[in-house]
């Protein structure tokens, strides 16, 4: 970290020896996974340096935003529309829930048999070690799975700002209906939180920055499907983790200067792995920062990821928003429609995802698939039989893996991956 933060720290009331021993471990993990890789793309400078001062650099400016007036939204899933905050001179960050933390005193609250994100979620704030729900002004819940909506119940005891959004759980005209008046709903809160009215003009502007950036993150993913792959899964999945908390402007320049660097290397025929290497897609529960045990598990066994069918990766991001309206009520229908096409393992039944990762196979030319499921994630878990079948019905191959934040697990786990390479060799 290239500055002192520790006063910064201190006034939003973070426990500093535990943050410290938080970021030591953090750090640690960072050298011994990601710098450890090799032809890593130059542009992965940029990630680097965030993911070093993610706690500190990034902290700093969205602190000097609020000096400045804007506010600091703090979310947990991908179906809290960015735009609607963005055009509300708002900013939008993914909370911490990607590593196990405080869990003796997480488990005072939870049950055991709640999933790592959810627990790591409870950790951070409990632990008092994420400066991203410190300093928002608003942390917004979504009823999703029913793990996460009755965890709000409690998480409402630990925060002062939650603000809970209601979700469908049915693709039909009621769902739609549903998510149209929670976001009405979540724009006034929006709008009463900033002082700001979103008009069409704003509206379009969010629109179309939050589009840019899913343009950018997009165009990377896209440059996966040729053979050898131009940057590893764990380099893209870093870049899809960002995009969660950087600057969007600055992501999205950051995400294309990368990609121009991967055009380039395709044209060499330049690749992360040699040629042929077998070449796997994920496909499950989202990867938060730093949950990253299963894709080193795969690249070190002889694979390279090449897509991720996640809310972190192109379930969360494919889709773009129509921005052609010209008045505010059009402009809304047009992020609602674009929401209603995320296909999380919450909708009952839910195809459209199914037919997702056939075609993403087939586009990234995956060998197999690996579905990774959280443990004691109903939705994911549940779709994982489903999932395997329609995969083997197309002869693509599919391991399924259930798995938590610990580290225990990592010897079995490699062994399966390793067998599961072998197969696809
Ligand atoms: S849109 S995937 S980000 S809800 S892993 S907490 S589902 S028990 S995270 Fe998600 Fe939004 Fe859906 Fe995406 Fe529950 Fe499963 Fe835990 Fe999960």
């Amino acid at each position: 970290m290239s500055e002192n933060y520790k006063e910064m720290w201190k006034n939003l009331g973070l426990d500093l020896d535990q943050h410290d021993a938080l970021l030591k471990v953090l750090g640690k993990g960072y050298q011994d996974i990601y710098l450890a890789q090799k032809d890593r793309p130059e542009g992965m400078g940029y990630f680097d340096f965030v993911m070093s001062e993610v706690h500190g650099l990034r902290i700093k400016e969205l602190m000097d935003e609020k000096v400045a007036g804007r506010k600091v939204i703090g979310s947990f899933c991908v179906f809290v529309p960015e735009e609607i905050v963005q055009v509300a001179d708002a900013t939008l960050v993914g909370l911490c829930t990607g590593a196990d933390f405080a869990i003796e005193e997480v488990e005072k609250l939870l049950p055991r048999n709640t999933c790592s994100l959810i627990k790591s979620a409870f950790g951070f704030k409990l632990g008092k070690v994420c400066p991203y729900i410190e300093s928002a002004d608003m942390i917004v819940g979504e009823n999703t799975c029913d793990g996460k909506k009755k965890s709000y119940e409690i998480l409402k005891n630990l925060v002062s700002n939650l603000y809970v959004m209601d979700l469908p759980q049915v693709k039909s005209a009621e769902g739609r209906a549903l998510l149209k008046a929670e976001y009405v709903r979540f724009k006034e809160a929006v709008e009463e939180l900033t002082g700001i009215t979103i008009d069409a003009e704003r509206l379009k502007k969010g629109i179309e920055i939050v589009n840019n950036k899913r343009k950018a993150i997009y165009r990377l993913s896209s440059l996966r499907k040729v053979d050898p792959a131009p940057i590893s899964g764990l380099d893209a999945l870093l870049a899809n983790q960002v995009f969660f908390y950087d600057n969007p402007a600055r992501f999205t320049e950051s995400a294309n200067k990368i990609c121009d660097e991967l055009e380039k290397r395709i044209e060499n025929g330049e690749g992360v792995f040699p040629k042929k290497t077998p070449r796997l897609l994920l496909s499950g529960c989202p990867m938060a920062v730093p949950n990253w045990k299963l894709p080193r598990i795969t690249e070190t066994s002889g694979a390279v990821i090449v897509g991720e069918e996640s809310c972190v990766g192109e379930r969360g991001t494919r889709n773009l928003t129509d921005d052609s309206g010209t008045t505010v009520d059009k402009l809304m229908e047009a992020i609602i429609d674009r929401y209603f096409q995320v296909d999380c393992a919450i909708f009952t039944p839910n195809p459209d995802r199914l037919d997702h990762i056939i075609e993403m196979a087939k586009t990234y030319k995956a060998d197999g698939v690996i579905h990774y499921g959280l443990q004691f994630c109903q939705p994911y878990l549940m779709e994982a039989m489903p999932v395997e079948k329609a995969l083997e019905a197309k002869n693509i191959p599919t391991l399924r893996i259930d798995t938590d934040y610990s580290m225990e697990d990592v010897g079995q786990l490699k062994t399966r991956v390793e067998a599961f390479v072998e197969l696809l060799k």
